[in-house]
Order: C-alpha cells, then sequence, then structure tokens
C-alpha cells in the first residue's frame, strides 16, 4: 500500500498483543510508531484486539468475529505471539491459541511470510556460530504460510493410535509466491535457493515444478533447489551461500528458527506477512510463557516488525532506516536484553523490556 500525499495519510493498526510476552513487546513496537509518527509528522491512530489463549480466556473463540472484522478494517496489524505451555502439555485439547494465529492468516490471505535474517555486527559475538562464517550474511526468508501440513486434513483413528495430517499444496499456492520471492530476489543478490523434499514428498515435486517454471521468468536470477535437510546443514555452514530463500510453511516455520541463532537470538527477528488484504508484522518468537511479566523480553523483534510495517506496509523507507538506526545505536552503545548478551557485555547495561525500549 503507498499512503496518500508523500507518506502523510492517516494510518489505522490494529494491536493484538495475544498471549505471554505478547503485550510487553508488542507495548514498545507501538511505541515505536507514536515516536515516528511525532518525528515525521504521519498519524497513526490505534486499536487494540484479543487473538489465542486470551481471546480463549475471555470468549471461548482463540479468534473472535470482532477481532477478525478490525484486522479487515485496519491498514496494518502489529501482533505479539499466542500460545500457553497448559495447551502444549495437552495433546487432546480441542481450541488452542494458535488456531487464532493460523485462522486470521488465512482469512487476510496473507501467504508469504517474509522473515528478514538481519544481522547487527555488534551481535556477532552473541551468536553460537564463529563471526567469520557469519559476517555479511543477509538472507530474506519466503516461508508460503496459507497450506502444507498446517491446513491440510487432520484426523485421528477411532482407537486413538494412528494419526495423520496432509501436506497439501496447489499450482497456485506455489506461483503465487514463488513470483513474490523471484521479484524480491530481483532487486537484491539475483540469488534464490527453493527449498523442498522432492527427493520423498509429491508435494515437493509439485513445488519445485512450479519453482523451475517460474523461474524462466526470471533468467537475471540465478536458482538453486535444496533439500530441506542439506539446507539446515548449509545454513550453519555457510550462511552466506544464501540470499533468498523460498520454502513451504513447516520447512520454512522450523529453518527461521535455525537461522535466528544467525542472528544472535529469536529474540532478534521479525516478520511481515503479506497477501491479499492487511499486511501482519510479528515477530517470529513465540508467547515465551517463562519469562512473561518479568520484564526479561527482548523488544527489538516487535520494534524491528514495526520497521517491516513502515517500509513494506507503507512504503516508508526513511522512517523505516530511523528505527533500525536506533537499534544499531542502542546495541552499538553495548546495551542489550539477556538473550543477546555474552560474557563480554556490561553487567550495568544489560537491560529489561522496558529500559531497553527506552533506550531504543
Ligand atoms: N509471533 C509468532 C507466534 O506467536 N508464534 C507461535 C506459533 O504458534 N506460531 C505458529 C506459526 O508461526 O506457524
Amino acid at each position: 500500500k503507498t499512503p496518500p500525499s508523500g507518506g502523510r495519510g492517516a494510518k489505522h493498526i490494529l494491536v493484538i498483543p495475544g498471549d505471554g510476552i505478547g503485550p510487553e513487546v508488542t507495548t514498545w513496537g507501538k511505541a515505536v510508531l507514536e515516536q515516528i509518527g511525532k518525528d515525521f509528522g504521519h498519524e497513526f491512530t490505534f486499536d487494540e484486539a484479543l487473538m489465542g489463549h486470551v481471546a480463549i480466556e475471555a470468549t471461548g473463540n482463540p479468534l473472535p468475529d470482532e477481532t477478525l472484522a478490525k484486522a479487515k478494517a485496519s491498514d496494518a496489524i502489529l501482533f505479539g505471539a499466542v500460545g500457553h505451555a497448559k495447551y502444549d502439555n495437552d495433546p487432546s485439547a480441542k481450541v488452542r491459541p494458535e488456531q487464532g494465529l493460523l485462522k486470521i492468516r488465512k482469512e487476510l490471505g496473507l501467504y508469504a511470510n517474509l522473515r528478514p535474517i538481519m544481522l547487527f555486527d555488534e551481535l556477532l559475538e552473541a551468536s553460537s556460530l564463529k563471526p567469520e562464517i557469519l559476517k555479511g550474511t543477509d538472507i530474506l526468508f519466503f516461508r508460503e504460510l496459507t497450506g502444507d501440513v498446517y491446513f491440510g486434513e487432520k484426523k485421528r483413528s477411532e482407537d486413538r493410535n494412528t494419526a495423520s495430517d496432509l501436506m497439501i499444496y496447489s499450482r497456485y499456492e506455489v506461483e503465487r509466491i514463488a513470483i513474490k520471492a523471484y521479484e524480491a530476489a530481483r532487486v537484491r543478490g539475483k540469488k534464490l535457493c527453493s527449498v523442498d523434499k522432492a527427493n520423498v514428498l509429491e508435494t515437493s515435486r509439485l513445488w519445485r515444478e512450479v519453482v523451475q517454471e517460474i523461474a524462466k521468468n526470471y533468467p537475471d536470477v540465478e536458482t538453486e533447489h535444496m533439500f530441506i535437510d542439506n539446507a539446515a546443514m548449509q545454513l550453519v555452514k555457510n550462511p552466506k551461500k544464501f540470499d533468498v530463500v523460498l520454502t513451504a510453511n513447516l520447512f520454512g516455520d522450523i529453518l527461521t528458527d535455525e537461522a535466528s541463532q544467525i542472528a544472535g537470538s529469536m529474540g532478534m527477528l521479525a516478520s511481515a506477512s503479506i497477501g491479499d488484504g492487511t499486511g501482519f508484522f510479528e515477530p517470529i518468537h513465540g508467547s515465551a510463557h517463562d519469562i512473561a511479566g518479568q520484564d526479561k523480553a527482548n523488544p527489538l523483534a516487535s520494534m524491528l516488525s514495526v520497521a517491516l510495517m513502515l517500509e513494506i506496509g507503507f512504503g516508508l523507507k526513511e522512517e523505516a532506516k530511523k528505527v533500525t538506526d536506533a537499534i544499531d545505536k542502542a546495541l552499538k552503545d553495548g546495551y542489550r536484553t539477556g538473550d543477546i548478551a555474552d560474557s563480554k557485555t556490561d553487567k550495568s547495561k544489560i537491560l529489561g523490556t522496558k529500559a531497553m525500549g527506552q533506550k531504543v
């Protein structure tokens, strides 16, 4: 979406804090938007809605109709996280927080989940990988978001001893995300790696066939096809070899958690989900109930999600850069949350969620 009058039109943002650390981190994402609004003279208006465990508790539904209606009427959505340990330990639970997230993605037609692996130089030491392997890594994942085993039919036999999740993709679903990924590759490093398991899975054979067809329209982009097991290994062995990575829902979910270790922590990775309607911006991390309400969560992924909202959602590049520059400055000044601190961090500069948000 391009904002009217040179980026000065009013934008209505729905904040869905969700569960666990979601409310703590989205507070700081929203604060970034308010500050950018003041600095650049943009008008951002806000509303809030329930999703996940908090919505189940309040209404019995992980995605209440009111939330969906508000989401459809907004210009962008800032989301925190969903999940609760209660459901993880109860496999028989029929209503689960994650159903809200999957449903809103489907309802809004958010089929492309962009997950940039941005490496701040100051965090090279915080990573589990060697700095010389990491330096210069810049990857943009395209995770397909509305297909795969997440949405295929789920079954349990009558005796409850056999279970199945249908992995299903259509040509159209692969085509539309492949085009989005190739368009991005064209203006980035002109390299695209499509990740699948075509030696075993029929869905992956369709995936590869479609990507090969789309590739013909992008002769300027170098295409590589890689099996998921090899990609998982290459990602930690030689992350610099990747530019745009295109993959399915399940593989993308797993690979990007792995890739968060390149950036130093799950608390550093933001995402943008785009497609047919309103853009949806969220950190890739979950609800982290073990640290919820303790002022320990890293708010930077939520703030970086706002940078993606500004750039991808509203076309406000300068404003987005101001956000990433402010985060870079806080890190250069030595400030860290616990998840990105290492043995060399000045202990007095290890901050809680609130203090880190204020520094930025
Ligand atoms: N902010 C991401 C989040 O809440 N993740 C929890 C979750 O269940 N995610 C499932 C998914 O991303 O497919």
